[in-house]
């Protein structure tokens, strides 16, 4: 729900600045010969000459579309250059995109707070720079002005298309003008000034809203493209947003709008005028009734946030129709590469902005089999993110799982038989709630998470195992499949997080070649899916973030109850208490095989593991594996560089370099499960 925030003052000077036609841009750069031709980008998908997302002005001349197909735009404009987008791991790679918007970022953080809102978009809080340049040197004092600046739109000027240019110079050189019209002059030079920026030095043009806050400014950016600037000055905002569709704005897109449409008759900005704000309460809550009110005045104290990297990173993928996913093995084929995409991603936001993210969040759209379904959204669900490839994995396969049994659980038909058939439309997972890692802890981390990448890589998921994987009986020894599908989730919730548009709406391709293999047997898997949830375990209720946890006798524990007493059971070490504290890490788990309650509330997977000291001086890791049988490996405590340690907060250095003195420890002081040894356990990947 939209929250609302009173203007902090109506003399901001906001800036919203969106590339033009940005991934045709992108591609005319590195190929300069399509520079003033018919071109777009089409998805990767032979299919009708694959769909169109990025269309060229040029091409937009001649009637191309975004909506089109790569055949259909060649129809309307034969001579039209389809340039595919670029390809990895059997899907789109969106980084040429992503790095050249992260070259303009660079540019317009320049000038002031700047918010990276989108791959082509960015906001930006000038009033600091607008204030000292009419401080310093007023718009009205300056004898020579870019012609750029002129060419400005200023909303509200009325002249004949020959008088306009001198209009614009004459509003913005105004001496008895208005303060608040007197910053946005000075934010039209300053944003003028970026954009020239901007394509000087990487050849990009640009186009921007100058406004007194953000939703004036985005809306304002859009209006005249490419490579111009539109200014709405405060007199102008009631002509602006009164014609609007009411479904254009903000947030209104959906529901609310819907809402206002058919319950209220809104049909324009201009409608919600008419309504006060206590109605507006009265029927949509306190808070919207108030945005809502404010909006319609187009109020908006919403601030630029100061981000120039991304809130979040997310991979995905589309299957439509018949390409569409309808068995474990293939989810799993596709998540390991997402799982691997999102990994590398991940590290180069460790290694170069020093930040980590704390959630991963899985989401899918379904294909229906039965009308009961077919009401039914495939929920989004989210755990706490652990670094590496295969854990990423491993937590997305539980996320499938629990959101497919959810999924169908509306359809016990669906659920139980084995035969009825769901298909997965769209994929995608993405890693959220990015926070800088505390200073100091950068090598600590990159050694773990070394040791975590050696320990147990994505190769170890061949076709094999996927496959056996996803077939394995209900009845037997424990599988992999029916452990993963047996444990409830930790954390997992409804997330309204949205989908990057890209993942939504493309990259489409051959995703049955994974398929054929998989195909048969899908009905064991339905069944293993139906498999109930065991009586004694510990069972996690969906309900948003507040997760309870059910005891087996029925109680509620909160998780924080339960985690004090896990800790309180375990002995939590000081380094573990660090990591958490830092949030760097999840809690390491202790696990016992006999024990399902202790092991299913700590993580989205549980493992069975331990550690003893080892005679050979490393620490010996017991594992009990999915057949039960225990598994022994000697970690290289030798191999740790004990420079790592000295970046850990003094007071836990001395407890870690004890673990580095194997040699001087009584076999009895190690304690099961411990922190440190967790985190260089490779059992934690299998
Ligand atoms: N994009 C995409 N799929 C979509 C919409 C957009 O992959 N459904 C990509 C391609 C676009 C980029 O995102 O180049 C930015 O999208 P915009 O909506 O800002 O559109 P453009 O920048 O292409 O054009 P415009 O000049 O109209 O902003």
């Amino acid at each position: 729900m939209p929250v609302a925030r009173p203007e902090s003052s109506d003399s901001r000077v906001i800036a919203h600045v969106d590339m033009d036609c940005f991934y045709v841009q992108v591609e005319q750069r590195k190929q300069p010969e399509l520079r003033g031709h018919p071109t777009a980008v089409v998805q990767y998908n032979a299919w009708k000459g694959g769909g169109l997302i990025a269309v060229s002005y040029e091409a937009r001349s001649f009637g191309v579309k975004r909506s089109m197909r790569g055949d259909e735009a060649k129809s309307v404009c034969p001579e039209i250059q389809l340039v595919r987008v670029p390809v990895a791991r059997g899907k789109a790679d969106l980084s040429i995109y992503r790095n050249a918007g992260s070259e303009v970022v660079a540019i317009l953080s320049r000038k002031g707070r700047c918010e990276r809102a989108s791959i082509d978009e960015v906001y930006l809080d000038l009033t600091d720079a607008a204030e000292k340049m009419l401080s310093e040197t007023p718009p009205e004092s300056l004898e020579v002005i870019d012609d750029e600046v002129i060419k400005s739109h200023v909303l509200g000027i009325s002249a004949e298309p020959s008088d306009v240019r001198q209009a614009v110079r004459e509003w913005i050189c105004r001496s008895n003008a208005d303060r608040r019209d007197k910053l946005l002059a000075c934010g039209a030079f300053i944003v003028a000034e970026l954009r020239m920026q901007v394509l000087k030095e990487t050849q990009f043009s640009c186009s921007a809203g100058i406004a007194h806050n953000k939703m004036l400014a985005k809306l304002a950016s859009g209006m005249n493209k490419p490579a111009q600037q539109t200014v709405v000055p405060f007199v102008s905002i009631k002509s602006l947003l009164e014609p609007l569709p009411i479904r254009k704005m903000k947030q209104l897109g959906g529901k609310l709008g819907c809402s206002l449409q058919d319950d209220l008759g809104v049909n324009t900005v201009g409608d919600l005028l008419q309504f006060s704000e206590g109605r507006l309460q009265e029927r949509y809550g306190i808070n919207t009734g108030t945005w809502l009110w404010n909006i319609a005045r187009g109020i908006n104290g919403d601030e630029v946030e100061s981000r120039v990297l991304p809130k979040s990173h997310g991979t995905g993928k589309t299957f439509p129709g018949l390409n569409c996913l309808k068995t474990i093995a293939a989810i799993e084929r596709w998540l390991s590469k997402f799982s691997e995409e999102l990994a590398e991603r991940l590290e180069v936001d460790l290694e170069q902005n020093k930040r980590i993210a704390q959630t991963l969040t899985l989401h899918a759209s379904a294909h229906k089999a039965t009308e009961s379904q077919s009401q039914k959204k495939f929920p989004s669900k989210s755990c706490p993110l652990r670094y590496g490839t295969t854990k990423i994995l491993e937590d997305a396969l539980n996320l499938f799982q629990a959101g497919l049994r959810e999924y169908l659980s509306s359809s016990s038909k669906a659920y139980g038989n084995g035969c009825s058939g769901w298909g997965i439309t769209n994929l995608s997972l993405s890693a959220s709630k990015i926070v800088d890692i505390p200073s100091g802890t950068c090598s600590i981390m990159k050694y773990f998470h070394t040791q975590d990448q050696s320990c147990s890589s994505t190769k170890e998921f061949n076709d094999k195992e996927i496959f056996e994987a996803a077939t394995l009986s209900t009845s037997g020894s424990e599988s992999y499949l029916m452990k993963h599908l047996q444990e409830p989730q930790t954390e997992c919730h409804e997330d309204g997080t949205k989908m990057n548009t890209l993942m939504q709406t493309h990259l489409e391709d051959e995703s049955r070649m994974f398929e054929d293999k998989a195909q048969t047997n899908f009905s064991r898997e339905i069944s293993s899916l139906s498999t109930p949830v065991k009586k004694n375990e510990p069972q996690l209720d969906s309900v948003g973030e507040d997760a309870v946890i059910k005891d087996a006798a029925g109680g509620n524990r909160s998780r924080d109850q339960k985690g004090k007493a896990l800790k309180e059971k375990q002995g939590t070490s000081s380094i573990l208490q660090f990591f958490q504290t830092k949030n760097c890490f999840q809690e390491p788990k202790e696990e016992s095989v006999n024990d399902m309650q202790e092991t299913t509330e700590s993580s989205c997977s549980g493992k069975a593991d331990g550690t003893v000291p080892s005679e050979s001086g490393g620490i010996r890791s017991l594992h009990r594996g999915a057949d039960q049988s225990r598994v022994d490996c000697i970690y290289k405590i030798d191999e740790i560089d004990p420079n790592v340690v000295d970046e850990l907060p003094r007071e836990i250095q001395e407890e870690v370099r004890a673990w580095l003195r194997p040699q001087k420890r009584a076999n009895n002081t190690m304690r099961r499960g411990s922190s440190i040894t967790h985190y260089f356990s490779p059992n934690k990947n299998l």
